[in-house]
């Protein structure tokens, strides 16, 4: 089969990359396997689609929300009916296995959905005057063409989750996709052009970090909305912040299950198992860190919890029975070995995995180490891959501080049945996400699933839900006159 070449889409046409280079995306569980050629965009595609996205602008935020409500709904219905199709292609392009493509495709939906119903309420404010005869409403109105950097390892359901909101609020937008999954947000921006969206409201842009940085740097493009690594956050922020724009970042993570002793321990071994290797631990909620009560116990658990883990099917997520897939890249799957050598090497214990797998693909072994310390590198720093580090404590008050002490905040978790320890938890973990006997992965899109994590992972913005709203719209106050006669607001 010969190899399709994309093009980039700009006012709702495919077009070609003015460089007239390209590079090729490969399928991770089979390297051999080309998904296509995508062009390596630059500033004059760039300038293009701001073109198309800015006059786009001028229609689509005098659009009443409900009629832009409209095209989500269409969009929802046509990814509803190629969900499958659609899930297959995930698969390829990022290696996970097929269930969960299929929930990520229904993540899109669920997120259309949802903004769509929101186009109903977008509210404001209403406030009591000091005078007569005077009212005061603050409204939220759109800011204008909104870019968006996304990450591969949600090639579909993150950039649903900047595209719903900025188009529900009447913004438009140039998307940028990783260059590791370039093909779903393909996909995804043509069923909206299919939906009735009109032209150039969504343009998609595929290229490299040299495009991010343009994206981030350029002045026209008012709000940016950025999910990858600190490393680019903390480059995409200052760009932003040298322009006094707006700027939405969702970055890495050190996330952690609290299991105290009194833990359920089916619940607990499902959810370790879940929370560390599904999506081969390529989530930025990913369990990285068990933090385990010590006890005759918990000796026990992790030989069961090992056991458990060597006998996940790892292989082509394309086939049913597998469970877990490979990693992105090669160079990924290095970066992930080297992690797991210097822990044993700094005298972590290697209870299961910490080997590449036999097969054409990138697959890695699901790994747990224990005997991890709190200051050891596998402790504090994002790994990205199958990797559990272990790290036993004596009692809560130390697994909570344990689990604080991270540059990261964005998901933790706690297994406990005792419902005051739970709820103190709730309380004093530092993290935008907290679970109580559930992993640290699964967040929802809708009403009060608020997305997003403290300290670096993020400035503070928020993803799916009704807070993401904040992102895209900015107040206006009116201030409404209707007396007849001059009147002053109280000055001393
Ligand atoms: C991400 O990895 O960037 O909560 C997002 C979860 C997913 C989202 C992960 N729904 O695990």
């Amino acid at each position: 089969m010969s190899e399709k070449t994309y093009s980039n889409i700009i006012n709702n046409v495919l077009k070609p990359s003015s460089s007239g280079q390209y590079f090729q995306k490969f399928n991770p569980a089979k390297p051999s396997e080309s998904l296509g050629k995508f062009p390596q965009s630059n500033a004059q595609d760039l300038e293009q689609a701001l073109e198309a996205a800015k006059q786009a602008f001028e229609i689509w935020k005098n659009t009443p929300a409900p009629k832009r409500a409209e095209v989500l709904y269409k969009a929802a219905e046509i990814t509803s009916g190629q969900k499958e199709e659609l899930a297959q292609i995930l698969t390829k392009e990022t290696g996970k296995p097929i269930v969960e493509a299929r929930g990520e495709i229904q993540e899109v939906i669920d997120t259309y959905l949802f903004f769509a119903g929101e186009g109903r309420r977008i509210y404001g404010l209403t406030g009591q005057s000091e005078l007569h005869n005077k009212s005061i409403t603050t409204i939220r109105q759109p800011i204008g063409v909104c870019g968006f950097i996304t990450a591969w390892n949600f090639p579909a359901a993150v950039p649903s989750w900047k595209i719903a909101p900025a188009l529900i609020t009447g913004n438009t937008f140039i998307l940028k996709p990783s260059s590791e999954a370039p093909l779903s947000a393909y996909l995804l921006v043509q069923n909206l052009c299919g939906a009735g969206l009109p032209n150039g409201c969504a343009n998609l842009l595929f290229g490299n970090g040299e495009l991010g940085t343009l994206i981030a740097n350029e002045p026209e493009i008012k709000v940016v909305s950025l999910t990858g690594s600190t490393e680019v956050g903390r480059k995409v922020y200052t760009a932003c912040a040298g322009q006094l724009k707006k700027c939405a970042l969702e970055l890495g993570g050190k996330n952690a299950i609290i299991a105290l002793d009194d833990a359920n321990e089916e619940l607990l071994l499902e959810g370790v198992l879940w929370g560390a290797f599904g999506t081969a631990g390529q989530r930025c909620t990913s369990t990285s860190r068990l933090i385990l009560q010590k006890s005759a116990w918990s000796k026990q658990f992790l030989a069961k919890l090992s056991h458990a883990a060597n006998k996940l099917k790892v292989g082509d997520g394309a086939d049913e029975k597998n469970q877990i897939g490979p990693v992105i890249s090669a160079k990924q799957r290095e970066n992930i070995h080297g992690f797991v050598q210097r822990a044993v090497l700094a005298g972590g214990e290697l209870l299961c995995g910490g080997k590449f797998l036999d097969g054409e693909g990138y697959f890695y072994a699901p790994t747990i180490i224990s005997q991890i310390k709190p200051e050891m590198e596998l402790a504090c720093q994002e790994v990205f891959g199958p990797v559990l580090a272990v790290i036993e404590v004596d009692n809560f008050e130390t697994a909570l501080k344990v689990a604080n002490n991270t540059d990261y905040g964005l998901s933790l978790a706690i297994y406990t049945q005792n419902i005051n320890l739970a709820l103190k938890a709730s309380n004093q973990l530092e993290s935008g996400l907290v679970y109580i006997n559930a992993p640290t992965i699964g967040a929802e899109c809708g009403g009060a699933s608020a997305f997003g994590g403290w300290k670096h992972t993020g400035n503070g913005s928020r993803e799916g839900g009704v807070l993401a709203l904040d992102t895209y719209t900015q107040y206006k106050t009116i201030y409404i006159d209707y007396s007849e006669k001059l009147q002053r607001a109280q000055i001393d």
